[in-house]
């Protein structure tokens, strides 16, 4: 059997550790797998916490033949701890790690003898034929033929180019039967139905932002799953898992306007009784798609607007003028559709002042939920390569950096932006807008876990 887990988070984890969302990548390497007629579990351990030595003890009583385990680049020591302690328990048991921080750096990861292999990019393909080699017993040798899978032979790190999943239809739904979907955080406060389920239906970005480093992951040309497939997987969702809402979380829903519109075509034809909130740039709007998009179910987008100062946006190569963000937000509220953004603090070469021009600029966008960030790099941005030249970096846990420059460091920009965070919460409009949206218990309950975990 194959045993694919998550890590439990550092557990001095000084970032807010976010949404209790299922491991989309991991269900999505599942149901390859069992697809391929593999008996396979999901440990979710980045939600259930569990202590190595309860790790040991799945390990022991499952007995697997193969572990893979995501990493991100903020769970990189807890991945090692994690295939030091299979490899305890079952030294025969090949370990896999696969997601971005092995997309980033594998190196990073081969240099450890606990791991046996990394995939790097997509993991569906590259998991199936490896565990098809491994449980042959010809893995080593096979090895060299699987796109995307690096290892390590005779002192030498072998890394074969992964290769994009051109069909992505052929890929099945992820494996939601295989995660405790009870113990997620199925609401969101973009939408006010629940249970809300998150579904990604874009893999590649070909945009350029220096922050970036999905690239790595999914390549350049953005590939969707097609409009008939992604309502499907809706539909599948409203009956399996009973979900009233749907939380696309791919980084530009809207990239291709013709499958937005037949995506949103289709919803209508279904009558599916879902919501749904997405992501998506500025730039890839028009007023008749909104208007289709809401027509069809569409209650919040999402924008990463990140600053407000024209400045730190050609750092960033957002490639987003102010005017084109104030249009989109405006034509969204014609369309009746909520926006949500963010904003970051904290890049190398940005001042104090940016910081305030990007108050200033959310105050006229006027979202009706704002963010601001601290930026922390990580591996395979440019953004990254140019912190680590320069020394522009305050903190560094393993491969996480926060930035450090004249103008700032980590305690400063903490401060900062809870002054941002401040004024935008406490204006007596936003209040009242709020408790208009949200009643007022759940504004009081807001207040208290924000003060809590106002730092990213
Ligand atoms: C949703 C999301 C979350 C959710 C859920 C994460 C989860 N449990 O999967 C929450 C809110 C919990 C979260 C938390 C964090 N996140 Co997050 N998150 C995302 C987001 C937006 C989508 C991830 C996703 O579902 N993608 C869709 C699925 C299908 O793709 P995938 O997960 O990459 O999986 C594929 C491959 O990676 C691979 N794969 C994945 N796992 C495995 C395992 C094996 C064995 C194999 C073989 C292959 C494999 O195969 C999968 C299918 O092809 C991405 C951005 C993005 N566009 O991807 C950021 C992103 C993954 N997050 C990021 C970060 C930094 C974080 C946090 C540190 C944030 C924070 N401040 O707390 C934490 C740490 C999470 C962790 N476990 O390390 C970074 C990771 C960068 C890095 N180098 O590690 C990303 C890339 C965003 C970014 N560019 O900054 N995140």
């Amino acid at each position: 059997m194959i045993l694919l887990m998550t890590t439990a988070p550092p557990s001095n984890a000084p970032w807010f550790l976010g949404r209790k969302l299922p491991p989309l990548g991991l269900a999505y390497v599942g149901a390859a797998l069992e697809k391929s007629g593999y008996k396979v579990e999901i440990l979710d351990n980045y939600l259930l916490k569990k202590p190595i030595d309860e790790v040991k003890q799945i390990v022991a009583k499952l007995e697997p033949e193969i572990v893979g385990i995501t990493c991100g680049s903020a769970t990189y020591q807890r991945c090692l701890e994690t295939a030091r302690a299979v490899k305890e328990i079952r030294p025969t048991c090949k370990v896999v790690v696969g997601g971005w921080h092995a997309s980033y750096a594998p190196d990073s990861l081969l240099e450890h003898s606990e791991i046996d292999y990394v995939v790097m990019g997509e993991g569906e393909q590259a998991m199936t034929q490896l565990a098809g080699l491994i449980t042959k017993g010809a893995d080593y040798e096979g090895a060299s033929g699987v796109p995307g899978v690096g290892y390590m032979r005779n002192g030498n790190l072998l890394k074969n180019t992964p290769q994009v999943i051109t069909d992505l239809d052929a890929v099945p739904f992820p494996a939601r039967h295989l995660l405790p979907m009870n113990l997620y955080g199925r609401r969101i406060e973009f939408l006010k139905v629940e249970p809300v389920d998150i579904m990604s239906i874009t893999r590649g970005c070909p945009y350029n932002c220096a922050y970036c480093d999905i690239e790595k992951l999914w390549g350049k040309k953005c590939r969707i799953f097609s409009p008939p497939r992604v309502v499907d997987e809706v539909k599948h969702l409203a009956e399996k898992f009973g979900s009233k809402g749907v939380y696309f979380i791919s980084d530009n829903f809207t990239i291709r306007k013709n499958e937005t519109e037949d995506f949103c075509d289709l919803m209508k034809k279904e009558k599916l009784d879902v919501e749904w909130v997405c992501d998506t740039r500025a730039d890839l709007l028009s007023k008749d798609l909104l208007v289709k998009m809401k027509s069809a179910g569409c209650k919040t987008i999402w924008f990463g607007v990140e600053s407000g100062s024209p400045r730190v946006i050609d750092i960033i190569n957002k490639g987003i003028s102010k005017e084109q963000t104030l249009k989109a937000f405006k034509l969204c509220r014609e369309a009746g559709i909520q926006v949500a953004c963010s904003f970051m603090i904290g890049i190398p070469g940005e001042t104090v002042k940016d910081m305030e021009e990007s108050l200033r600029f959310a105050k006229q966008l006027d979202p009706d939920w704002c963010g601001f960030n601290i930026y922390v790099a990580y591996p395979g941005s440019i953004l990254y390569e140019e912190i680590l030249e320069k020394h522009l970096y305050d903190r560094v846990e393993d491969f996480l950096f926060y930035v450090k420059t004249e103008d700032f460091d980590f305690e400063s920009l903490m401060k900062i932006q809870r002054r941002l965070l401040t004024s935008w919460n406490h204006s007596p409009k936003r209040i009242l807008r709020k408790i208009r949206r949200d009643g007022i218990t759940s504004v009081a309950k807001a207040a208290v876990s924000s003060a809590r975990h106002a730092r990213f």
